[in-house]
């Protein structure tokens, strides 16, 4: 006879996590693209180097960051906007990957957003010990669109709070190939990431990569 371990779904492997309505990890669904997506990163970075930006408070953010597709998500002394010009450059940001775009639009209708069309991918680089305090992403024109976000290389604990600062958090360790999508009544929750330990990953070494998508105009 075959045995079949996860004969009940207490014991299944949980490969999609909702934490909570219209907050969705998909857990591994960027496995199979990660080295391609890594190599598209590569080339990206050639033309928009990651930077450390600064906070309209005055201080350097721990995350290195790049974008790519229509627009970049930029902060500086004046606030944080969209902006079709990367400011270091003076040029437009390199156009979204092909493999970017696919892996995206299918972990959006996975998680139940059809039709998800980002033109926006910020890239954020962790470095050991790198951060990000906890935030609500609302700088989009429209909050009707999710946010995809994933996860490669060395893991990071994510912090999946409420609709107000003082809510109580989640703790969701997110490991290499794992998506997030969120959306709809969850689109504003506050989130954000502990601080990085060291470590190595075969394809990262020693840095976690995360990329999120959004539909920001
Ligand atoms: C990160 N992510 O995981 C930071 N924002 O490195 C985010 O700030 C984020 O993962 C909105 C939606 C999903 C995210
Ligand atoms: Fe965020």
């Amino acid at each position: 006879m075959i045995l079949n371990l996860f004969a009940n779904s207490e014991s299944s492997p949980q490969w999609r996590e909702e934490l909570c309505p219209e907050a969705i990890v998909l857990r591994g669904f960027a496995m199979p693209d990660g080295a391609d997506l890594l190599a598209a990163l590569q080339e990206i970075t050639i033309q928009a180097p990651f930077r450390h930006m600064m906070t309209p408070g005055g201080f350097r953010m721990s995350v290195a960051m790049s974008n790519c597709g229509g627009y970049g998500w930029v902060s500086d002394h004046t606030g944080y906007r969209y902006d079709a010009i990367d400011p270091a450059s003076g040029k437009t940001w390199p156009p979204m990957p092909a493999v970017f775009l696919r892996l995206a639009r299918n972990a959006a209708m996975t998680a139940g957003f059809a039709n998800f069309e980002p033109d926006a991918c910020l890239i954020n680089r962790y470095q050991p010990g790198a951060r990000l305090s906890l935030h609500q992403d609302r700088n989009e024109r429209s909050l009707d669109h999710p946010i995809v976000s994933v996860s490669l290389g060395l893991p990071a604990v994510f912090l999946f709070g409420g609709l107000r600062r003082n809510d109580q958090v989640l703790r969701v360790l997110l490991t290499h190939g794992d998506v997030v999508a969120w959306g709809g009544s969850a689109r504003l929750r506050y989130h954000g990431v502990l601080p990085l330990k060291p470590g190595y990953h075969p394809l990262t070494t020693g840095h976690r990569i995360n990329l999120t998508f959004r539909k920001a105009a």
